[in-house]
């Protein structure tokens, strides 16, 4: 068996698990980058001093945007993070490395026809899809396959969770960074189940083998697989957290129990509250939306709360006991602010919380969403979470994964100590511009709020045009920030000095 021992955290690291953590990283990135391009474009479309693309190619490059970013980056990496999490971290082997590379195989083609078909402008549907709007089966076929994919990947983790049992690598328990990655697995697999069950028939109905797909019901299942996929973030994200916590400052969990507890509140949680995508759907009961979003979704914020808590407090802990104990915050001024990794990850916590976190909680209220639902305000909410926390908690782990799995130093040092900085401001700047916007009632997914063009025109307040313009500014800032990640990361990868 071909294992190599890391000189950094004795770590025994099985050649096929590298080989496939490396392939599905570069892969995420590649993607971000296709997904971050598609953002500077919209971004500039929605600059109203700007407005860059014209109303086809606004929505073609939106959907591409969403499904890149969203679907593409994310998901690659977090398999990146299954095989990381169950063979690297249990100090085991890929118990199944054909289905693992099949797995990839899946993903990359599903995801390439998705590319090519809504590039080839037959599939503006958003990454949304909603029915009525039709696409070409083609893309209903990409997602589909994407899907089994990716449950075949998670099945993987499961595979080499129980290898790693048979080789008694863990007696008892999970490492947490694996145990967040089981919470996501399991809640991925629920999730795809989800995606069969709504993407097969639609696939159907685009290729006129069934004739009606009832809206309501595509919406409700659809948001089973579209918010519940989030929550398969939310747990890696929280799950590199404590990686990054405890591969750079060597922080151990303050308490274990509490925070394994706080990942079976995600499982038994996050599915109901898919329901907050319905609120102002006529479809199901008051009773029904009151207790799911004031009672249900209260417990997976409580599970995200109880994380946003313990990590930071590990890391006080942990730099405490190298020393910095004098006065109450000696810790956080000496923390390794200049690491990437660790100001990524440290971002990606704040920037989750406050930017994501709250909104969600007060947009998931039936009576606040009322106001704000399809609104520029949701689009700020999410790009809090997807943005400000999952993918600013990606980047800090791919510079943990470049001295660690690539084996080379990173190229351009001084740009990848701002780069996370750059990054999360401009990403907060853009999401607070495009909440401020949306709460004057500047909509989503619209090409033209001027109505240039309309029989009718509407206008809004003039000071949305200060807030559209900050989020220009604010993309453009972020946009570097992406590039400047681009660049040190494929660049690292490439040409970075090999380390032992
Ligand atoms: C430089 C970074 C980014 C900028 C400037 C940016 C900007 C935007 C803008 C302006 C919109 C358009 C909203 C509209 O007109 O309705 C949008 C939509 C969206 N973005 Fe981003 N974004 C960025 C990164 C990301 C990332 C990394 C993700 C995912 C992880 C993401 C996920 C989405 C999604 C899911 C949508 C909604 C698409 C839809 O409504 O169908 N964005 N983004
Ligand atoms: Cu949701």
């Amino acid at each position: 068996m071909d294992y190599r021992i890391c000189s950094f955290t004795g770590l025994k690291i099985h050649k096929t698990a590298e080989d496939l953590i490396k392939w599905n990283v570069v892969t995420a990135i590649l993607f971000l980058a296709l997904g971050g391009f598609m953002a500077l474009l919209v971004a500039l479309t929605r600059w109203p001093s700007v407005h860059y693309l014209g109303p086809a190619n606004y929505y073609r490059f939106l959907t591409l945007h969403g499904f890149d970013a969203l679907l593409l980056w994310i998901l690659f990496f977090e398999v990146a993070l299954v095989h990381f999490t169950s063979a690297v971290l249990l100090n085991t082997r890929v118990v199944a490395p054909f289905s693992a590379w099949i797995a990839y195989a899946l993903m990359l083609v599903g995801a390439v026809f998705v590319n090519i078909v809504t590039f080839a402008g037959k599939a503006d549907v958003l990454f949304t899809s909603y029915v009525p709007l039709k696409a070409n089966g083609v893309y209903y076929l990409g997602v589909i396959i994407f899907a089994v994919g990716a449950l075949t990947a998670f099945g993987n983790f499961f595979a080499n969770i129980i290898q790693a049992r048979r080789d008694k690598a863990y007696k008892h328990t999970l490492p947490l960074g694996t145990y967040g990655l089981a919470a996501a697995s399991i809640i991925g697999v629920v999730t795809l189940a989800h995606g069969a069950v709504i993407m097969i028939p639609v696939f159907f109905w685009s290729i006129d083998l069934i004739k009606y797909i009832d809206p309501a019901t595509y919406r409700l299942i659809f948001w089973g697989l579209g918010h519940s996929s989030q929550q398969i973030n939310v747990c890696a994200m929280v799950a590199m957290w404590y990686m990054a916590a405890a591969f750079v400052l060597g922080a151990k969990p303050v308490n274990e129990k509490l925070s394994r507890t706080a990942f079976v509140l995600y499982i038994l949680f996050i599915n109901v509250a898919s329901e907050h995508h319905l609120l102002v759907d006529p479809v199901l009961s008051n009773w029904h939306k009151i207790v799911n979003t004031g009672y249900m979704m209260h417990l997976a914020v409580l599970a995200s709360m109880i994380h946003a808590f313990a990590i930071p407090a590990s890391m006080e802990v942990a730099l405490r006991n190298k020393g910095y104990t004098k006065g109450l915050f000696d810790w956080l001024k000496n923390a390794p602010w200049g690491n990437p990794a660790f100001s990524a990850t440290f971002l990606s916590i704040i920037g989750f919380g406050f930017l994501g976190g709250i909104t969600g909680v007060i947009f998931g209220t039936e009576q606040f969403n009322i106001i704000r639902h399809n609104t520029f305000a949701i689009t700020g909410h999410f790009h809090g979470t997807v943005v400000s926390g999952t993918t600013t908690a990606f980047m800090g782990g791919t510079y943990l994964l470049i001295p660690y799995i690539f084996r080379r130093e990173l190229v351009l040092p001084k740009l990848a100590t701002i780069q996370p900085y750059l990054y999360a401001i401009g990403v907060a700047m853009f999401a607070i511009s495009m909440m401020a916007a949306g709460s004057y009632g500047v909509p989503r997914r619209h090409w033209d709020i001027t109505f240039s063009n309309a029989i009718f025109s509407f206008s809004f307040d003039p000071s949305i045009d200060i807030f559209l313009s900050m989020m220009g500014v604010g993309a453009l800032l972020a946009v570097l920030g992406g590039v400047i990640f681009i660049i040190v990361s494929l660049g690292s990868i490439v040409f970075g000095k090999k380390t032992s």
